[in-house]
């Protein structure tokens, strides 16, 4: 890719549109264009197109979207069918009809049946009911990924989906009710241990088992799959390394030095029981993830801690 090529990050200032800009800005591609939500909304076709209209744009990485962890998923399911398939709709659509070289979707691993085997192949898709928590968004997703798949048939372009597993990174939301796990986990116990608290209560039974990507190694793959013909139109992105929450949660306390008690509470949903992703595509063609989770995990909490002007453990 040449490095004066006009980059459009849909959604950059977002966990992985943020690592992706970071990362473009790196490699040395200095026409990078974004757009703020004043500008242009990316939920409004007549935007979408007149913001195509007045930008040359010669590749797209789509990675806005409406996400959330599993409660935000459950009770908030009317937003995120509604939002994501507004954006990706009008994003993917404007690509096309203004001739772009390049687009690059991403989706989720939760796009696939809750009870699959293990790991996850891409083509286990649609092979079995989705997880219900967090279905809306699954469907929506879907929808995404085959749009990607139908233009690359009738057309001949040659976009791309990749399916990234849990994320992870800087930017992250960290809301308690919204988060994802993770960043969930880093606010809930640095905000115990900070309050000198006994006990946390952890959503579920700790048993579910997730693996987890730093944004940062997937916006690494991004740039990968954008250099060269991975030769499929949907690609599957995981690090390989899986934990249960329980682990998680006993990382984290480690990390951010709580020192109290992690006990389960059972009464909030467990999502799926598993979702471990075959990366065998990326891998195969030399992508690896190169962030193990502990390391991620101190890098992440660093930048949460700088960001809220508090101290380390
Ligand atoms: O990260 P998370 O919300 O994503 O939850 P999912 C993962 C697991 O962590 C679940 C447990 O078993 C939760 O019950 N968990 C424990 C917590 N404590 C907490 C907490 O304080 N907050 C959160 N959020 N979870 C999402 C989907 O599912 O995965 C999205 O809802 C998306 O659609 C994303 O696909 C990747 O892996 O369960």
């Amino acid at each position: 890719m040449n490095p004066n090529a006009a980059i459009f990050v849909a959604g950059h200032r977002g966990m992985v549109g943020s690592a992706i800009v970071r990362l473009l800005k790196k490699e040395g591609f200095h026409n990078i264009l974004t757009a703020k939500r004043s500008e242009c909304d990316l939920t409004r076709q007549q935007q979408v197109e007149a913001w195509f209209n007045h930008h040359g744009v010669d590749y797209v990485i789509l990675a806005a979207a409406r996400v959330g962890g599993i409660h935000a998923n459950n009770t908030r399911g009317a937003e995120f069918v509604y939002q994501n398939l507004a954006i990706q709709t009008n994003v993917i659509h404007s690509a096309y009809q203004n001739g772009v070289k390049g687009l690059m979707f991403l989706g989720s691993s939760c796009i696939y049946p809750r009870d699959c085997p293990q790991p996850i192949k891409e083509e286990y898709l649609l092979t079995g009911p989705l997880e219900a928590t967090n279905e809306s968004y699954a469907i929506a997703k879907i929808a995404g990924l085959k749009m990607v798949e139908a233009y690359n048939k009738q057309y001949g372009t040659g976009y791309l989906t990749l399916m990234p597993t849990n994320l992870y990174g800087p930017n992250d939301n960290f809301d308690p009710d919204s988060s994802h796990v993770l960043a969930a986990l880093i606010r809930k116990l640095s905000d115990a241990r900070d309050s000198s608290e006994k006990v946390v209560k952890v959503w579920g039974t700790g048993m579910p088992r997730r693996e987890f990507l730093l944004s940062d190694d997937l916006a690494e793959a991004c740039l990968f799959c954008m250099r060269r013909n991975i030769g499929y139109s949907m690609v599957n992105v995981g690090s390989g390394e899986e934990v249960t929450i329980r682990e998680l949660a006993e990382l984290v306390a480690q990390t951010v030095g709580f020192r109290g008690q992690i006990e389960f509470d059972s009464r909030m949903p467990d999502g799926t029981p598993r979702k471990l992703l075959d990366s065998s595509r990326i891998n195969a063609a030399g992508w690896q993830a190169r962030t193990p989770l502990r390391e991620g995990l101190r890098r992440l909490y660093e930048w949460y801690l700088d960001r809220n002007g508090g101290k380390a453990a």
